[in-house]
């Protein structure tokens, strides 16, 4: 079940260690028993919600060669589109519709940490945004109509971009192979490699997009959790001042001494591995989790969850969990907070990662110790773990 259908010769493996992350590979029929079941007219409706990322890309109609729009939109906005060449773009739409969430279920021998969102766009005929290049991997999968994709594997630089667009649009694109994907085909394409997708009649896709932190990202986050957690409220002091000539001057001992106690502060730190799994499963911030107004007690919460029999994940929540990451205990991470638990808590934390919807009957034994019922507990209050009628 949910197995990606490889071409020949292919496993997961071998696509790891020679596709990903290096060059672009085309699957037929990738998806068996995936129907995505999203209507244009439907993701026409998620544009116009204030909630949901979008924008739309018009070639030659617009106001520059290639105009990019930003949602929400209204209907006046789609009555006057033209016949062809423009597409439209939502971001995220795996966290609003479950059915289109289920598409992440073939992407899980990746881990979960590394995936951004899907991606839908419709396309009316001829509809692309550009020969451009992305910072991330990307599955797009041909969910219906065709498209026609056409790569230009030369280096391209930001300098190639043309000027005063909203987009990356390159202006000297050549095509050195293509491929006309049909409904349930996907092309797989690694970061940094020029790309151009162009519908031929109208077509929607689907992008499995990852995510990939710039290393500055990743140190600001890190400089930030270290600052906030370990490092000690002291200030600069200078016990050993001696009188100076130049009050102006900046003095070598001055600059050395101020080094010195930033050193040993920085080599005192404790090591605290669990800021990457805050980081990695934070959100963007409109796809917020609130915490429930009235959070239930322990023994409350156990007697929902047996009434209700399944508890869901929220569409908005990133898991992720490591074992043993410092003092003895595993930690579970939900969009940038981290609950611990004792090392010794087994499958727990892989099933409670792995399935979108938890069975009390599956949960049953865990639910009687009270440090798995208080997580659970706690995820739901936090707002993580929802019931059906809630
Ligand atoms: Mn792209």
């Amino acid at each position: 079940m949910h197995k990606l259908q490889f071409p020949h010769g292919i496993t997961e493996e071998k696509f790891l260690s020679r596709y990903w992350q290096h060059k672009p590979l085309l699957f037929k029929q990738a998806l068996p028993d995936f129907h995505c079941g999203l209507q244009p007219d439907e993701l026409a409706g998620m544009a116009c919600e204030a909630g949901i990322e979008s924008r739309m890309v018009l070639e030659k109609h617009g106001a520059t060669p290639w105009e990019a729009r930003f949602g929400p939109f209204d209907d006046e906005t789609f009555s006057r589109l033209p016949e062809s060449h423009w597409t439209l773009l939502v971001q995220d739409v795996d966290k609003h519709l479950p059915q289109v969430a289920g598409l992440l279920e073939y992407f899980r021998f990746i881990p979960d940490w590394r995936l951004d969102d899907v991606m839908v766009s419709y396309a009316a005929d001829q509809g692309s945004v550009g020969p451009h290049i992305d910072d991330y991997d990307v599955f797009l999968y041909q969910a219906k109509g065709r498209r026609r994709w056409k790569i230009h594997y030369q280096t391209v630089s930001e300098e190639d971009f043309i000027p005063g667009l909203d987009l990356r649009i390159l202006p000297d694109f050549e095509t050195e192979e293509e491929w006309l994907l049909e409904p349930g085909d996907m092309l797989y394409l690694p970061p940094n490699v020029a790309h151009w997708g162009i519908a031929e009649g109208e077509c929607m896709t689907c992008s499995v997009g990852f995510r990939a932190p710039t290393l500055r990202e990743m140190a600001a986050a890190w400089f930030e959790s270290t600052i906030e957690r370990h490092l000690p409220p002291q200030r600069y002091r200078d016990p050993a001042l001696k009188p100076q000539a130049s009050p102006g001057e900046i003095q070598p001992a001055a600059l050395m001494a101020f080094k010195e106690e930033l050193a040993d502060c920085l080599n005192n730190l404790k090591q605290d591995n669990r800021w990457f799994g805050r980081f990695i499963t934070e959100h963007k911030e409109h796809l917020h989790v609130e915490p429930r107004e009235q959070p239930l007690g322990e023994e409350d919460f156990l007697n929902r969850f047996r009434q209700a029999a399944v508890i869901h994940r929220h569409g908005y929540t990133r898991l992720a969990f490591s074992r043993n990451d410092g003092d003895g205990q595993d930690s579970l991470y939900a969009n940038g907070q981290h609950y611990t638990l004792p090392s010794e808590s087994g499958d727990f934390l892989p099933v409670v990662t792995r399935y979108r919807e938890l069975h009390f009957g599956y949960l049953q034994e865990w639910l009687t110790q009270p440090v798995y019922l208080s997580l659970l507990c706690r995820l739901y209050n936090d707002g993580h773990l929802e019931f059906g009628n809630d």
